[in-house]
């Protein structure tokens, strides 16, 4: 039997009912010690191999975080390979993954929920190749509506809600390391999320999110019946490119080379430039409502789904810990005002971003234990409609 407590969440980040994160301890009380070894010494195995060939493993000979780059990187055009259509493209994504909730916000700042379907994948990484011993790989898995899943290496059970099986290929799908395998992706191809698929020829457009939201966001306003926003609009370009750029570097990659380095130089390297980034994002936001300008712009999608997951993920896991982001003057407020704007809300869920996070990695965290915190209230008022600077 195993011994367990139920932690009930009643944060204001979660959609719909009130969800359960049920731990289970690592230690059985069974009274068959000789199997019990066995399965145990299995499990420290995994706690150091996994998750085997993932960003997890992208690390320099300095024991620097270096991202890959996405591999699939087709676009929307409308003499393309790849037209915009209504009903053709699939969203694959996961609510804990910053990269894939850009996808969904754009959806939804868009109306584009009638054009692009989308589904979202169990927060807890599984083994992909479960019958082989030699392949540790860990990554993204589909779950029926409610399924329970254990880490990698066996610990917890987590269950929750907004997480379904594959609803284009069902049963033949288990992992979205099977779609990349569908279409023949290179080895060494990372297993990532967001993944744009065509379900016309089966193909995956992009997986690449900086430029699948370009496209949601300028190739299917014609089918839309209501006036939708312009998130790239010509006179913010220029600023939405030169803030997109040192702000991907400093914060959006900066949480994860700093999470993800190996030596204490890279580490410190990584946490100095993203804390330096983050000064200069609080000082533009006490003169601007928005991080390109007065209005919300893609700038502000692509900057908002790591502040939001910053002090309850970052800080903790990542030692991103110099400074939580809810000392800061503007950036509080700033999360509010992104959270509150309509459609932004389905793509935060708090229990599959620390769900995800603290139980996918054994290399990072063996025992899968989800920390409890201090969630802060994103639905208070934002009080950054006034005048600026301010
Ligand atoms: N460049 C990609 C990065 C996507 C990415 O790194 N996604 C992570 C989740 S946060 C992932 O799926 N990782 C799987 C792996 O590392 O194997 C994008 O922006 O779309």
């Amino acid at each position: 039997m195993l011994a367990r407590f139920t932690a009930t969440s009643t944060s204001t980040f979660f959609r719909g009912a009130p969800t359960r994160v049920h731990f289970a301890t690592r230690h059985s009380t069974s009274p068959r010690p000789a199997r019990r070894a066995l399965t145990t010494s299995a499990a420290q195995m995994d706690k150091q191999s996994t998750p085997g060939e993932t960003a997890v493993a992208d690390v320099s000979s300095t024991g620097a975080f270096v991202r890959k780059e996405a591999i699939f990187r087709h676009r929307i055009t409308k003499d393309g390979k790849f037209p915009p259509e209504k009903g053709r493209y699939h969203l694959y994504v996961s609510l804990a993954c910053p990269w894939a909730c850009r996808t969904v916000s754009t959806i939804g700042l868009k109306g584009l929920d009638d054009v692009i379907s989308w589904s979202a994948v169990h927060p807890t990484w599984q083994k992909t190749k479960p019958g082989d011993d030699r392949d540790s790989h860990a990554g993204w898995a589909f779950a029926e509506a409610g399924a329970t899943l254990s880490s990698p290496s066996g610990c917890g059970s987590f269950s929750g809600s907004n997480y379904e099986s594959d609803p284009i290929h069902g049963t033949d799908t288990r992992f979205i390391r099977d779609l990349y395998e569908k279409v023949g992706a290179a080895k060494g191809t990372r297993f990532t999320v967001p993944i744009l698929w065509d379900k016309k020829t089966s193909k995956i457009v992009s997986n690449e999110s900086s430029e699948i939201i370009r496209d949601l966001n300028n190739q299917f306003d014609e089918f839309l019946t209501q006036d939708t926003i312009d998130l790239y609009p010509p006179e913010l370009q220029s600023e939405i490119d030169a803030v997109g750029e040192w702000i991907y570097h400093g914060i959006n990659n900066g949480v994860y080379k700093s999470g993800f380095a190996v030596s204490q130089n890279a580490y410190e390297e990584a946490v100095t430039e993203l804390f330096r980034c983050l000064d200069r994002v609080d000082s533009i936001l006490g003169k601007q409502r928005f991080i390109a300008g007065s209005v919300l712009t893609e700038a502000d999608v692509r900057l908002f789904p790591t502040l939001v997951r910053f002090d309850e993920v970052y800080v903790v896991y990542f030692k991103c810990a110099k400074k939580s982001l809810r000392e800061y003057k503007n950036i509080p407020g700033y999360i509010r005002d992104v959270y509150q704007t309509p459609g932004i809300k389905p793509s935060v869920d708090m229990w599959h971003i620390k769900t995800h996070y603290f139980t996918s990695h054994p290399v990072l965290n063996a025992n899968a234990i989800v920390p409890v915190s201090n969630e802060w209230d994103v639905n208070e008022p934002h009080a950054r409609d006034g005048a600026y600077p301010r």
